[in-house]
């Protein structure tokens, strides 16, 4: 059975709700659906439901294709002058000794670590720290270009940004020209969190809001630049409240079409403030990563963080709507095992990450940050390796 097939086969069934056939009408039409029909989605939509139509628009926007890249992380510090409710990485100022902050030539040992790596990008992340300002970010950016010139800068998040542009007495849109001019190519998703305040407020308090964030992504879109999105979901949010995320991501894609990929990411609770707040659950995972695909029509990909999630259930997601599983980083990220993620030491080879997408009849792409084609795996067998068997699975009964 096709995907439309599947679809049609939903929209035979009388036992649907009125509003779930309108939806699965709407999915197969390629129309937006509403606020109120997203909310209607997580509270009432099962698993196979969402499965479908979810699968339905990856397999129209990518067919079976998979995206990753090849990526390392750089961390300049793990010490933070915000205390994120959710954060298991940063250390306060006060607690320095668990700390580290890596000076410039400390940062560029690092990159020149991967000069013989064939990485494609690499992914700067970390805790805000006054010493780490304008200059100091920009001189970074220009050093590794001078010294890598092919290496995509993929870097910080509009928490950052807020606090140096503020700190150096400029607005977003010259703060953000000054970024791309000393070679800042893209921005990450994060620091996004719950934009609605009601949440915000208690998560994640003192840094920029939620308008500043999509403020500060739009400036860097005007400038003909690309930016990603992530959702912290699973903790003391409601449905609405992620709806209303998604619904504000999806209003400024229209403005600018600069967001490439949208991140879910899922709360994990080791070693933080929120460690009473008890994880969602892979289906629950599965259901917010399909009702994303649906919601974000004007998004290309939707992503989810293998490191974040463990392999198995990166590899159901591409059942889900997911079509991107993130990057062959290696262990230089902290940010996750420190919150309890599957993966302690995430590292994946080339290898492996192509065997996972093809285990489950889905082909592998090798991805530059900006979806250029670097690699296509469909017949690369690597050597001293069968073919990888697969089922791939049905997401109808
Ligand atoms: O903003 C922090 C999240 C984000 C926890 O753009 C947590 O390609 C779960 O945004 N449980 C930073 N999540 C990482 C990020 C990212 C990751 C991979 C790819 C891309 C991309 C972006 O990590 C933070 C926050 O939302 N985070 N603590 C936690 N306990
Ligand atoms: Fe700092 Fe980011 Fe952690 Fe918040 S999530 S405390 S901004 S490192």
């Amino acid at each position: 059975m096709n995907t439309t097939e599947q679809v049609e086969k939903i929209l035979a069934d009388t036992s649907l709700s009125t509003e779930l056939q309108n939806i699965a009408q709407k999915v197969l039409k390629q129309e937006r659906i509403t606020f109120d029909e997203g909310v209607y989605l997580y509270e009432n939509a099962e698993l196979g439901y969402l499965g479908v139509l979810a699968n339905y628009i990856r397999e129209q926007k990518h067919g079976d294709k998979t995206y990753f890249n090849r990526n390392f992380h750089l961390e300049p510090t793990n010490l933070c002058v915000y205390d994120c409710k959710f954060c298991s990485y940063s250390r306060l100022i006060k607690q320095k000794e668990e700390g580290w902050a890596l000076t410039m030539d400390q940062m560029l040992d690092i990159v020149k670590k991967y000069d013989t790596e064939p990485v494609t990008e690499v992914h700067i992340v970390g805790g805000v720290l006054p010493q780490y300002d304008m200059d100091f970010y920009m001189k970074l950016f220009t050093a590794i270009k001078d010294h890598r010139p092919d290496l995509h800068v993929k870097a910080l998040t509009p928490v950052e940004y807020h606090y140096i542009f503020k700190k150096a007495k400029v607005d977003y849109a010259t703060g953000m020209n000054m970024m791309k001019e000393a070679g800042l190519e893209s921005m990450p998703g994060g620091g996004a969190e719950i934009f609605h305040p009601e949440i915000r407020e208690q998560i994640a308090k003192d840094k920029c809001t939620g308008e500043q964030w999509l403020a500060i992504h739009e400036e860097w879109h005007k400038l003909g630049m690309r930016s990603n999105a992530t959702m912290l979901y699973g903790h003391i949010e409601e449905f609405k409240h992620r709806v209303d995320h998604m619904e504000k991501l999806r209003e400024l894609q229209d403005r600018t079409g600069g967001f490439q990929t949208f991140i879910p990411l899922k709360f994990r609770n080791q070693h933080n403030q929120m460690s009473n707040v008890a994880e969602s659950s892979v289906i629950e995972d599965l259901r917010n990563y399909a009702i994303a695909r649906i919601y974000m029509d004007n998004f290309d990909h939707i992503k989810a963080y293998w490191a974040m999630i463990s392999r198995e259930t990166a590899q159901l997601s591409l059942n889900y709507g997911v079509d991107d599983i993130d990057g062959t980083l290696d262990d230089t990220t902290k940010i996750y095992s420190m919150a309890g993620a599957e993966e302690q030491t995430p590292a994946m080879s080339t290898r492996e990450l192509v065997n996972l997408i093809k285990q489950v009849g889905r082909k592998a792409i090798e991805r530059d940050t900006l979806y250029n084609v670097v690699t296509d795996f469909e017949n690369v067998v690597f050597e001293e390796e069968k073919k990888p068997q697969y089922y791939k699975l049905p997401v109808v009964n």
